[in-house]
């Protein structure tokens, strides 16, 4: 792959200059309309002969309306009730890292609900020598800090334990956000109220009618959960937790508790619905796996990929993607396109964040043929993402959630895509 790498570049600059020379090939198409006038240049069009929108149109503006497909989409058979519910953002459609607040998806248990700054009130009570309540402004007088986390709900990818099932990176991979926080240290707050040293765990809730309840250990408690009202600089949206949300970085998208209210600390885990009935995955021997709280690493090919086919044709392809990991930073990713035979290491756009995603790409000449495309990560602590067969050794088929396994996508020499397994 490396030397086949080195004749990539080569033959990407040829077929540069040639689509400028008018030239053969994959260019064809372009290129005959390059030969006569093309009207895009060479006439006045409509948005150059009269003046724009003033300053005044927008004062908040929302994507140009060419783009209104790149929205969160609901599952149907997923969705029968879209109250206790998911959607998933459109990461086939995006770039970069960040997850705009806009179409980040949702999970709400009792649905979203609409919180005033003047009415928000947190408690810190238990195991504490002085029991607090924080209104929305005593929060903000609080030391800041500012970071970039993925959040991702444990179910995501949970519908394919059994087979490929649904046809779409963004209904596949995209029960996750990444986003921007702005918040305080919940040791900060933790710290004011001073924990008794019984106090080993805390329990915490939201003010909506299902308060989601969970149980946190101290030490993630007291190391880098944030009490968060901000996501990439403004107001967090009503349905991410207006107005303060908690943060917990690497762990499953469950424990980022929104609209938080209360927080209690204990001596043992309360163990709530929300921990024991659910968010557990039986194992073949019918145990269950509990406080499975760390998203173990993972990565998924964004484009090409089934909502997002190849439609230039053969010659330069950027294949691009994400990858994460719970336990720290992204050290590498592996792309394949013949089904893991061969695997060639992607660039990553910057060097992997702790708990955040990472955006890889890789730019190769595509010949025209089928392909199997995969993508593997590998984090900080040398773990490698596994293969779908691998995981349900270890995990068998009852599990639905933290399936973490290595996706494929066939992508056909028409360039459509298909979600497939391949052992
Ligand atoms: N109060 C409250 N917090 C909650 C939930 C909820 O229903 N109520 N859903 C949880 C789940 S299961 C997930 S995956 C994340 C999703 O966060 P998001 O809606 O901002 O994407 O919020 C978590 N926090
Ligand atoms: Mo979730």
């Amino acid at each position: 792959m490396t030397t086949k790498d080195k004749g990539l570049s080569t033959s990407r600059r040829q077929f540069l200059t040639g689509a400028a020379a008018a030239g053969a090939g994959a260019v064809a198409a372009t290129a005959a309309k390059a030969a006569g006038p093309d009207p895009l240049i060479t006439e006045l069009q409509d948005w150059a002969s009269s003046t724009g929108a003033g300053v005044d149109a927008t004062p908040y503006g929302l994507p140009i309306e060419f783009e209104s497909d790149v929205v969160r989409r609901n599952v149907e058979w997923l969705t029968a009730d879209t109250i206790s519910s998911i959607n998933f953002t459109p990461i086939h459609a995006l770039d970069g890292t960040i997850t705009p607040q806009g179409c980040a998806f949702e999970r709400h248990h009792s649905g979203a609900i609409e919180l005033k700054k003047e009415d928000y009130r947190l408690m810190i009570n238990g195991l504490v020598d002085t029991p607090l309540v924080f209104s929305y402004e005593d929060l903000e007088r609080f030391p800041r800090e500012n970071r970039v986390y993925f959040c991702e709900c444990a179910a995501n990818t949970g519908m394919e334990w059994a087979g490929a099932q649904l046809n779409g990176a963004q209904f596949t991979h995209g029960m996750i956000h990444n986003m921007e926080y702005s918040g305080v240290s919940l040791r900060t707050l933790l710290n004011e109220a001073g924990v008794k040293p019984e106090g080993k765990w805390i329990f915490v809730e939201g003010a909506d009618a299902s308060s989601n309840g969970r149980s946190i250990p101290l030490e993630k408690a007291m190391d880098d959960v944030l009490v968060a009202f901000k996501a990439n600089g403004e107001a967090l949206r009503m349905e991410h937790g207006y107005p303060v949300r908690l943060v917990v970085p690497g762990w499953e998208g469950n424990m980022w508790i929104k609209w938080l209210r209360r927080i209690e600390v204990t001596e043992i885990a309360v163990e709530s619905r929300e921990e024991t009935s659910k968010y557990t995955d039986t194992m073949e021997d019918g145990t269950s796996r509990k406080w499975t709280w760390e998203m173990d690493a993972k990565s998924i090919v964004t484009s090409p990929s089934p909502q997002m086919p190849i439609k230039h044709g053969h010659g330069p392809l950027v294949i691009t993607g994400l990858a994460w990991s719970g336990r720290g930073a992204i050290t590498g990713v592996d792309v394949t396109i013949d089904g893991g035979k061969t695997w060639t290491k992607a660039r990553l756009a910057a060097p992997g964040q702790d708990k955040a995603l990472t955006r890889f790409y890789l730019d190769i000449d595509w010949n025209g043929e089928e392909m199997f495309l995969q993508s593997r990560a590998r984090d900080a602590t040398g773990y490698v993402q596994p293969t779908k067969d691998q995981l349900r050794e270890v995990r068998g088929l009852n599990s639905i959630y933290h399936n973490n396994c290595i996706q494929t996508w066939w992508v056909k020499s028409d360039g459509e895509a298909e979600n497939v397994e391949i052992s």
